[in-house]
């Protein structure tokens, strides 16, 4: 089991993962990731207040957002498998918890992109939430097949929030039990930050790994490679 990390001089297209098999219970607790490799704080091309030329950044500030460093807002995601599903786990450090309505991306949430290995048509757009108003999980299919599995836990105390993800083989056209090593998707992660202070509740600006091509999917080549 291996992942390729970018190059030091930082080179998007190398990008790629390869996930580990295992059994995943998707409640919260990130204990059963203890052997995944994550991916944390990968730069990427801000484009949400600077332009295309703009050199690498960890978080990409948006709409009057200003991230104040790790403690507002850092991540980490991992991904595993096993024969009937894709997972996705991913830890957030974030001081305060802040959710527009019952959004999948207008505050604190996850926007995941999935496309077919050549990195050219976008096969799947999910968003998920930790709505604290009315103490559920937000699930957001935009785009693929419903029956996705998802757990938001805020840990108010540790100013952390973690997400557990079960995306079904089937959500892909496999059998019930399909998925097989050797399957190959492009995807991207988009993790946003809205906080409680004055003027940046909402979309305030993002982190991830490809972030742009969940907040704009036309940005295909941002997508990174997972096998
Ligand atoms: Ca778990
Ligand atoms: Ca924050
Ligand atoms: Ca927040």
């Amino acid at each position: 089991m291996s992942m390729v990390k970018q190059s030091a001089d930082y080179n998007i297209a190398e990008m790629s993962y390869t996930a580990l098999q295992n059994d995943i219970t998707v409640d919260g607790d990130l204990v059963d990731w203890s052997c995944s490799e994550y991916i944390a704080q990968t730069p990427f091309v801000p484009s949400g207040t600077q332009n295309a030329a703009a050199d690498p950044v960890v978080f990409d500030e948006y709409a009057g957002g200003i991230w104040n460093g790790p403690d507002d807002h850092s991540i980490a995601v991992a991904f595993n498998w096993n024969s009937g599903s894709l997972f996705l786990g991913a830890k957030v450090i974030d001081d305060t918890h802040q959710l527009s309505g019952a959004s999948g991306w207008n505050g604190d949430s996850m926007q995941v992109v999935f496309a077919d290995d050549e990195r050219t048509t976008v096969t799947h757009l999910y968003n998920y939430a930790w709505n604290a108003a009315a103490g559920d999980t937000v699930h957001h299919h935009e785009q693929g097949a419903d029956g996705t599995e998802a757990v938001v836990t805020r840990y108010e105390d540790q100013g952390a929030t973690t997400y557990e993800v079960r995306i079904p083989g089937t959500a892909w056209g496999l059998e019930e039990n399909g998925v097989v090593a050797g399957l190959a998707l492009g995807i991207g992660i988009c993790i946003n930050d809205g906080d409680t202070e004055a003027g940046q509740g909402g979309q305030k600006g993002w982190s991830g790994w490809g972030p742009y091509a969940a907040v704009c999917e036309s940005l295909i080549p941002d997508l990174h490679h997972m096998q």
